[in-house]
């Protein structure tokens, strides 16, 4: 039978490309099928090269909060481009979106841009670091801060899902200073803080993971975190490259009503291009180079282009905080149709939903944290991916990842979603 050009770019790129692709969970061996390739996006849809169309509830990881390509943003960068793309100087823009985040994120006294959701948090928990003269930090199995020598711990994302607990090149140093605890469970917390007294710099946490899945930490959990660092002069760090701009205006952060000492952002405030953040206390915050000791720099950070998108995607979110309101909508109406279609089969799943992300776990019983989300089937979780992806519907391309609905995702795409996923789970019950 002839090859689909995604298949030909594919066998193709796999010569020139690790993988054939450039970042691991695209290249779809979670679910043990090929990758599309796409042509282009529009709305709640993308295109592959073939010509097929797809309901596309990834929204490049998280950005696309407005859709593909939505005309304010398009509009605005394509006015931009007209002044160049890049300066490696300040300009006016920079000092905007950074008003503005502070002004959105009340914790956030000053904030520094990057250019991915990677180098925003390597560079908070350096910041960290220097500022409390400590080297360890504690992070969450089953939480992923992106591809950093040390958070590569028993990652979750990417890593978890190839099962590479540990990645082959992270030192044994860098693994020294990362101390793992469980996510939802303070008690795991304390007793590494007792371990290690006065040796800890930080606690980095997604405050809803996103990473293993869906699992909203609960109340307590982030709450006895601020306790514990502020108790121990430990820097709280909130990991909301998933979560900020996505679940509230404010991120999670304004959801629990809680306020760390750093935050990370990134997909949402790039407005669909390379951006990443991080920012709060100002006392840490004036550390960083070239006004403190803590040297983080970067060529393209702040980029004319990138900040042009990211300001206009949080200009829009500003002026109009009933965006949420209607994701809540869209996702709920989302939600109970899979619930209602879960309510007439044998097997039992799990939905773990917190605003516009969610994720249908495929193990019987609740997911709360990384030892709950790690019994899911990801063998039947392949089956379901592909015959959604038969019929349109493009899913998370691995168990341990988040979908995302957009505002632009209409009554039509829902109910092709749930219509494609009641005959999808219901063929999968019988097996
Ligand atoms: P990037 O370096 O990929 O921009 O951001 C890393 C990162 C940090 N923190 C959180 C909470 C994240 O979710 C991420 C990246 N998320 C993954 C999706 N699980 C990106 C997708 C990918 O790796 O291709």
């Amino acid at each position: 039978m002839k090859m689909s050009k995604s298949e030909q770019l594919f066998k193709e790129s796999q010569k020139f490309i690790p993988g054939g692709v450039n970042s691991p969970v695209r290249a779809f061996k979670a679910v043990g099928s090929n990758p599309i390739f796409i042509r282009r996006g529009e709305g709640s849809k993308f295109y592959d090269v073939d010509g097929n169309e797809y309901i596309d509830y990834i929204g490049s990881w998280g950005p696309h909060i407005f859709g593909h390509n939505p005309a304010f943003i398009k509009e605005a960068l394509l006015k931009a481009v007209e002044n160049g793309t890049s300066f490696g100087a300040p300009t006016e823009l920079e000092l905007k979106i950074a008003k503005l985040i502070i002004e959105m994120v009340p914790s956030v006294e000053m904030v520094r841009m990057v250019n991915s959701g990677t180098e925003a948090t390597m560079s908070a928990v350096r910041a960290a670091r220097g500022f409390t003269g400590k080297d360890k930090f504690i992070k969450f199995e089953g939480c992923y801060h992106g591809h950093a020598d040390y958070f590569l711990i028993k990652a979750g994302s990417g890593a978890l899902t190839l099962g590479i607990p540990t990645s082959p090149g992270v030192t044994k140093g860098n693994a020294a200073d990362t101390l793992i605890a469980d996510y939802n469970d303070i008690d795991s917390v304390k007793k590494i803080i007792t371990q290690n007294k006065n040796e800890i710099a930080a606690i980095i946490v997604e405050p809803i993971a996103g990473n293993m899945g869906v699992v909203p930490a609960s109340n307590e959990f982030l709450k006895g975190l601020r306790n514990i660092c502020s108790e121990e002069k430990i820097v709280l760090i909130f990991d909301e490259v998933m979560t900020g701009f996505r679940v509230a205006k404010g991120g999670a952060q304004e959801l629990y009503g809680i306020k760390p000492d750093l935050s990370t952002f990134g997909k949402i405030i790039g407005g669909g291009l390379p951006v990443g953040a991080f920012g709060g206390k100002k006392e840490i915050m004036e550390m960083i180079a070239p006004c403190g000791p803590i040297y983080q720099a970067g060529t393209l950070s702040g980029n004319p282009l990138a900040m042009t998108a990211g300001y206009a995607a949080l200009q829009y979110i500003n002026k109009n905080p009933g965006v949420y309101s209607l994701l809540e909508k869209k996702s709920a109406y989302l939600e109970n149709g899979i619930r209602s279609a879960l309510h007439d089969i044998k097997k039992r799943y799990a939905l773990n939903r917190v605003g516009s992300m969610m994720t249908l776990f495929f193990v019987d019983g609740e997911v709360n944290n990384f030892k709950t989300a790690i019994k899911s089937n990801t063998a039947t979780f392949g089956k379901y991916f592909n015959r959604m992806l038969e019929k349109g519907i493009y899913l998370a391309p691995a168990q341990f990842e988040a979908i995302f609905v957009s505002t632009v995702h209409n009554q039509i795409d829902l109910d092709k979603t749930i219509n494609s996923f009641i005959s999808t789970i219901s063929s999968l019950d019988s097996e």
